[in-house]
Order: C-alpha cells, then sequence, then structure tokens
C-alpha cells in the first residue's frame, strides 16, 4: 500500500467503545477531513500516566491534535467548535445559531450524555454501580429524550435550517442509547431525526470510524 506524501492535519486519540471519541470522528468525517487515529490503551491505564497526561489534562479521551499548529485539544464539544471554525462548516449560519448550538453543546454533557453513557458503561460491565443508580440515569436519560422529542417536532434539526454541531454531538450519544437499555423507537422524532444524521454525506458508523488498533489515514 502506498502511503502520503504528505500527513494528515488531524490525529485523533480515542477508544473504540468512547462516545465522544465518536462524535469527533464522526465529525472529522462529515468536514471530509482524514484523520490518523491512535488508540488509546485504557483497559492497561494509558490515559492516567504521565506521558498522556502531559498533553490532555484532564486524563480522558478524546485528545485531537491539530499538527498545522501543533495544538493539542480536549472536550469534545470544545473539539467539535474548533473544528466548526477550522473547516466553516457545521458551525450555524449565524451568531444567533452559534449560541443555539452552545447551548445544546452544554445541555447534552449535563442532561443526556452524562446519564446515558454511565448506564451504558454499567451495563457493558466497564464500571459497577448499585441498580437504583443506574435506575435514576435512565430516568434522567429518559426526561432529557423527551425534552429532544418535543424540540424535534416540526423540525428537521436541532438549530436554524441545516446539520450543525449540535447534531453531531447529540447524535454521538442518541446512537449509543440502545447499549443503554433505552429503546429510540419510543421516540419517533429522534429516531427521525438520528436516520437525517446518517444520511448526510460523510456518515460513517462508530464500529467504521474507530477501530480497536490504531490505524493512519488511508
Ligand atoms: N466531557 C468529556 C468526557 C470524556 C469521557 O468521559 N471520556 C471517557 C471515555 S468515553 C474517559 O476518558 N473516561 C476515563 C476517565 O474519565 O477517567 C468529553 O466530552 O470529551
Amino acid at each position: 500500500m502506498r502511503g502520503r506524501i504528505m500527513p494528515v492535519r488531524f490525529e485523533l486519540h480515542g477508544f473504540a467503545y468512547s462516545g465522544p471519541t465518536y462524535k469527533v470522528a464522526l465529525a472529522l468525517s462529515l468536514m471530509g477531513e482524514a484523520f490518523d487515529y491512535t488508540h488509546v490503551n485504557m483497559m492497561g491505564g494509558e490515559h492516567k500516566q504521565p506521558p498522556y497526561l502531559s498533553r490532555q489534562r484532564y486524563g480522558q479521551v478524546p485528545m485531537l491534535v491539530d499538527r498545522n499548529n501543533g495544538r493539542h485539544l480536549c472536550q469534545s464539544a470544545a473539539i467539535l467548535e474548533y473544528l466548526a471554525d477550522m473547516t466553516g462548516r457545521f458551525g450555524g449560519a449565524d451568531l444567533d445559531e452559534r449560541l443555539q448550538v452552545r447551548e445544546w453543546l452544554y445541555w447534552d454533557f449535563d442532561r443526556l450524555a452524562a446519564p446515558l453513557y454511565k448506564a451504558r458503561v454499567v451495563k457493558a460491565g466497564f464500571r459497577q454501580a448499585p441498580p437504583e443508580v443506574v435506575e435514576d440515569c435512565l430516568n434522567a436519560a429518559r426526561t432529557a429524550l423527551g425534552v429532544l422529542e418535543s424540540h424535534l417536532a416540526g423540525r428537521a434539526w436541532l438549530v436554524g435550517e441545516g446539520a450543525t454541531i449540535a447534531d453531531i454531538d447529540i447524535y454521538g450519544v442518541v446512537c449509543c442509547a440502545g447499549e443503554a437499555g433505552i429503546d429510540i423507537a419510543e421516540y419517533p422524532q429522534v429516531g427521525a431525526w438520528a436516520k437525517r444524521v446518517e444520511a448526510l454525506p460523510g456518515f460513517r458508523s462508530r464500529a467504521d470510524l474507530l477501530p480497536m488498533e490504531s490505524r493512519v489515514a488511508a
């Protein structure tokens, strides 16, 4: 196989099972940006070791390296905003839309992503929690999905007339609902919106974008 003459601009560090890593990978794919992928050995604790912590202070995945300027970016929502700024895509049409996009990003990790991802990691056996804690998480996630369901009635996208990083961010959680034990068919507006995201040019599934080992961009 012939390698690239110039390395690609972006290097994504993550873990195949990680929803936040998928959000960033999906954004890059929808933006048409090929990226090198570095598998972080989370099972071996690599993300808590000094070499990784020196670049990702929170000891989490994902981390995105922008080789054009050497930036190391953390926190998936902040990374999505950065990518929208850099590519001029999916950021919202004007200041009002950008503000609404940002609201959804904050809301997501506060109300939807945190409880849904937590229920999912417990169900997958990565973490332990008493059943009542998991039930609380599922109730919170269902309440948040209800907010999304109401908002999406009569609208194609979360903000404005086209897809934005708010849709990409929240899709990265909604697509994990089944693994958390929530049937998205109970939220028909959310289900129809998810299909619209999946129909965007450049859309790829988590399994397709995030292998269990490092991969250089094709
Ligand atoms: N708010 C962060 C959350 C990232 C996150 O929770 N990553 C998980 C993997 S999916 C992680 O690194 N967990 C290890 C830890 O928090 O110690 C983001 O959106 O990037």
